[in-house]
């Protein structure tokens, strides 16, 4: 009987794209279940696993006397990847379970194989099931999981693989019931059969260490990680700097370091990467990796030794245009360019982990990243399984994307109230992300109030994280923009300040005099005012990503007139076409980039 949790079943393997690999993507079939008809029977017990009416056994009648209640067909079909909500409108708002099937032939495969079912993400929660048995079952919509196949569970032909998966909201989930941003459900990355050897390189870290600089030794140091114990040399190789190292492996893991005096460092300025190849007796793994340095030091944040300005913006997983969850490589590029044309060197990934090929691509095109998890508003911070729930998807991010050079920061949530209760539990990832990976900086969007006119920093939160980074509206939630003119600002710890947001809504288009709410020229004011108040803040202010590059959907937006359904604090509007906005910042980042390039 497979054990029924909300953990992924098998220990996370990294790098799955550079794997060999079968893919799942496409067209599944699917039913749509508001009742969870194909889960429980009708007394609301969970049906066992040979119920003929589950959902995740056959479809197919025994004979014409046979009752069969459920079906898959080609007439329901979803891609995968991708979110239901854009591929039908009866699905634009649909908050609850849907199944999805695939079916696939299995051929040819080495009995010296492991088999792995990898899914990227699928929001929120889901049940795995091949062939009529439970794989297992996963939480949280925005990071990986694995589950191994029994090699006795697969078939040559017609596997019948069905996905639950349900993405309705609880308040003791991560996020929970509220947040501004479209709750899109579905395999929303991509499936594929992971194949590797009987024992393989499951897990690897090869960093850049922060000593390096300072004696000019270029030291890295790393481990890697078997999926059981072996007892033997594996080679590490850099064709690009002809750099070869042995490494000795009794058990299952073994750490290691050496120098590379011919380094050529990472940064977003020459994004230099370097192949790396790990071969053991059994597996041979490829990756590209960047080596740089990042850390604060007293009020200023360094990427390999230097100052930084961070000339970022915030990003939601979103293609505005098509109104569905990005996914893919050309996705990222889209967003990225976008990125790239406003002159900003960082994005914020908000408020969720990323698909891979958006941290891949930052890796290549050089822009620096914030990765964060969805500890969002109003989570049930005094329950300790709601922790374990925010550590496993810390702990599934930070797996995945631990050898991306261009993630430089981890964030452990955005805008959550001041209690003890959440301090300590955030305080807890803090820690926790600091003890899984000591190569990066740890922050927390977090909020401002104000005293006597006086916006105060001093969230206790503060002195968990390396930096401080706040999200704050003034001219917008607050006054008008104007009132930037005299803000006095009052903030508790020394450490690199970040405005982690700030923004106004326009509506693409909508011109009028810039007092008008919602116009273009408001939002235009808005951030000239903002920018102004910037070169006046003290000199830890170290950078800034405003809310947002584009509109996005969300359900809390209700102004018929200038909102219907979107969050439009967007510099670009939701056809892509630039606000004013757009311009006022890309004219700060310029003027940034030659004083900080
Ligand atoms: C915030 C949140 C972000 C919202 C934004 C807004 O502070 O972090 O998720 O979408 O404000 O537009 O109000």
């Amino acid at each position: 009987m497979v054990h029924i949790c909300c953990y992924a079943q098998s220990p996370l393997i990294t790098n799955v794209y550079n794997r060999t690999i079968i893919n799942l993507n496409g067209k599944w079939q699917y039913i749509v279940d508001p009742y969870e008809t194909g889960f429980y029977d009708y007394r609301w017990k969970e049906r066992n696993e040979r119920d003929r009416e589950a959902y995740w056994n056959s479809d197919v009648p025994d004979n014409k006397t046979d009752r069969k209640e459920h079906g898959y067909t080609d007439k329901n079909i979803l891609n995968v990847p991708g979110d239901w909500n854009s591929q039908d409108t009866k699905f634009l708002y649909y908050e609850g379970t849907v199944w999805y099937k695939k079916s696939f032939d299995f051929k040819n495969v080495a009995a010296d194989k492991k088999v792995f079912l990898y899914f990227g993400a699928v929001n929120y929660k889901c049940d795995v099931y091949l062939n009529g048995k439970k794989l297992g079952a996963h939480k949280g919509g925005f990071t990986p999981f694995n589950f191994e196949i029994p090699q006795d569970l697969l078939k040559e032909k017609e596997n019948f693989l069905v996905v639950k998966v349900d993405n309705k909201r609880y308040a003791d989930e991560i996020p929970t019931l509220n947040t501004d941003w479209w709750n899109y459900g579905g395999i929303t990355r991509d499936v594929q059969l992971v194949l590797v050897p009987q024992n393989f390189i499951r897990d690897y870290s090869i960093q850049l260490s922060k000593t390096s600089l300072s004696t000019k030794e270029k030291k890295i140091e790393g481990w890697i990680k078997f999926s059981a114990p072996v007892n033997e040399n594996i080679l590490l190789e850099i064709p690009g700097l002809k750099f070869k190292k042995e490494i000795a492996v009794s058990g299952d893991s073994a750490a290691f370091n050496f120098t590379l005096p011919a380094l050529e460092l990472w940064s977003y300025q020459r994004p230099k990467l370097y192949q790396i190849i790990l071969t053991s007796k059994d597996d041979k793994v490829k990756d590209k990796i960047g080596f740089r340095t990042i850390e604060v030091q007293g009020s200023r944040i360094l990427l390999n030794g230097k100052p930084i300005f961070l000339r970022g913006i915030c990003i939601h997983e979103e293609i505005a245009d098509q109104g569905r969850r990005a996914y893919s490589k050309a996705d990222a590029l889209q967003l990225l360019k976008q990125v790239k044309e406003l002159n900003a060197n960082m994005v914020r990934l908000a408020h969720y982990p990323h698909n891979e090929n958006m941290v891949r691509m930052a890796d290549s095109l050089g822009i620096l990243v914030w990765s964060e998890i969805p500890v969002y508003w109003t989570i049930d911070f005094g329950n300790a399984e709601v922790l374990q729930k925010a550590k496993q998807q810390l702990n599934e991010m930070i797996t995945r994307d631990r050898n991306r050079c261009s993630i430089i920061i981890w964030s452990v949530g955005n805008e959550t109230p001041v209690t003890d209760a959440r301090t300590n539990f955030m305080g807890n990832l803090a820690q926790t992300a600091r003890q899984m990976d000591g190569y990066r900086i740890i922050s927390a969007a977090l909020e401002t109030h104000t005293d006597n006119g006086v916006i105060t920093v001093d969230d206790p939160l503060g002195q968990y994280t390396d930096m401080v980074s706040v999200n704050e509206y003034l001219g917008w939630y607050g006054g008008l923009p104007n009132n930037c003119r005299n803000a006095q600002w009052k903030i508790k710890y020394d450490k690199p300040l970040f405005f982690s947001e700030t923004g106004a809504e326009a509506l693409g288009g909508y011109h009028a005099d810039s007092l008008t709410r919602w116009s273009e020229e408001y939002q235009e004011w808005f951030y000239r005012e903002q920018v102004e108040m910037m070169k006046r803040m003290p000199s830890n202010f170290s950078g800034l990503s405003p809310w947002i590059l584009n509109d996005f959907r969300s359900p809390r937006r209700n102004n018929p007139t200038y909102q219907q359904g979107w969050n439009n604090k967007g510099l670009f509007d939701h056809n892509g076409k630039k606000k004013k906005a757009f311009y006022v910042l890309k004219s700060y980042y310029d003027e940034m980039k030659k004083k900080m390039p």
